[in-house]
């Protein structure tokens, strides 16, 4: 056994051991005798271990370098056929072809019968001139109904429809009679009353200066004479030019202009027979 400690120059250490570890150092007692008489050379170099265990696995080395890029693969295979695409937009309109060759002749038409078309239109005429002038009686006859005055000799007739001096005097003519012409007081009051029964202010009476200027007319050409109902100051020809008259609801007279649209008053003389001639109008 090589122990150094039981060479002379460490007996203390060996000491030492005694008191601190007596069993081994029990053992090496007789060892010490051996120490004290002879002495010790170091042994022969014992045999190599046995082959130690393997260590454990190591840490997780750190992340390498990013690596080179790989050489291009080899072409796939061929994928599979795609869907059907949308239906694409309309296009453009071709151009437009040749005419073709003209087709057969058709068979013979059946022999046609005669017509007098050229009658059957002027009939047609007539019947739309027919209609329009039934409208007109009706709307007249609606006139009547409403509401006419009338005296012992003559109706008169408010027609509230506005129309120019002309047009309204055309209305009364047509249907056999004219604008009212008050020659007296009495008539004069019963038409001023008609007037304003209606709540109306004004209408075209039958007087005018149409021919001549100052000299007023009644539409039957008879001058005027004793009888007149002029407002304070007319007629006064205003503004250049006023040769038709109306007559306001307190039985003035005014001339005005014959231009403006207003209601108007017909007078009929009773001996005819108007409401037959309202309807022979439209006999054919
Ligand atoms: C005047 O104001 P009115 O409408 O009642 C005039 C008449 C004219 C009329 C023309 C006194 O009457 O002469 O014809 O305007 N009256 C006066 O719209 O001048
Ligand atoms: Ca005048
Ligand atoms: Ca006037």
């Amino acid at each position: 056994m090589s122990m150094k400690c039981l060479q002379k120059r460490h007996v203390m250490l060996c000491l030492l051991l005694q008191l601190t570890f007596p069993s081994v150092t029990a053992d090496l007692q007789q060892g010490a005798e051996v120490c004290t008489n002879h002495m010790i050379l170091p042994g022969p170099k014992g045999d190599p271990g046995e082959k130690g265990n393997n260590g454990e696995s190591g840490k997780i080395g750190k992340e390498g370098p990013k690596g080179l890029k790989g050489d291009t693969g080899e072409s796939g295979e061929q994928g599979e056929m795609g869907r059907m695409g949308k239906t694409g937009p309309f296009g453009a309109n071709g151009d437009k072809g040749i005419n073709g060759l003209p087709g057969l002749p058709g068979t013979r038409g059946k022999p046609g019968t005669t017509c007098d078309c050229g009658r059957y239109r002027e009939h047609v005429g007539q019947l739309d001139i027919t209609i329009s002038q039934l409208k007109s009686s009706v709307k007249f006859a609606k006139n009547v109904i409403a509401g006419i005055k009338e005296t012992d000799e003559k109706y008169y007739l408010l027609v509230k429809e506005e129309k120019n001096y002309r047009d309204a005097l055309k209305h009364c003519k047509d249907r056999n009679g004219t604008l009212v012409m008050p020659k007296d007081a009495k008539t004069n009051s019963l038409i001023a009353t008609y007037i304003s029964e209606a709540g109306l202010t004004r209408v075209y009476i039958g007087i005018n200066d149409v021919e001549k200027e100052g000299h007023f007319m009644f539409t039957d050409n008879s001058p005027l004479q004793n009888y007149s109902s002029w407002r304070a100051g007319e007629p006064n020809n205003a503004y250049g030019g006023e040769d038709c008259v109306e007559m306001v609801n307190t039985g003035g007279w005014n001339d005005v202009e014959c231009r403006p649209t207003i209601y108007f008053v017909c007078e009929f003389i009773k001996k005819r027979k108007y409401v037959l001639q309202i309807f022979n109008d439209n006999q054919y």
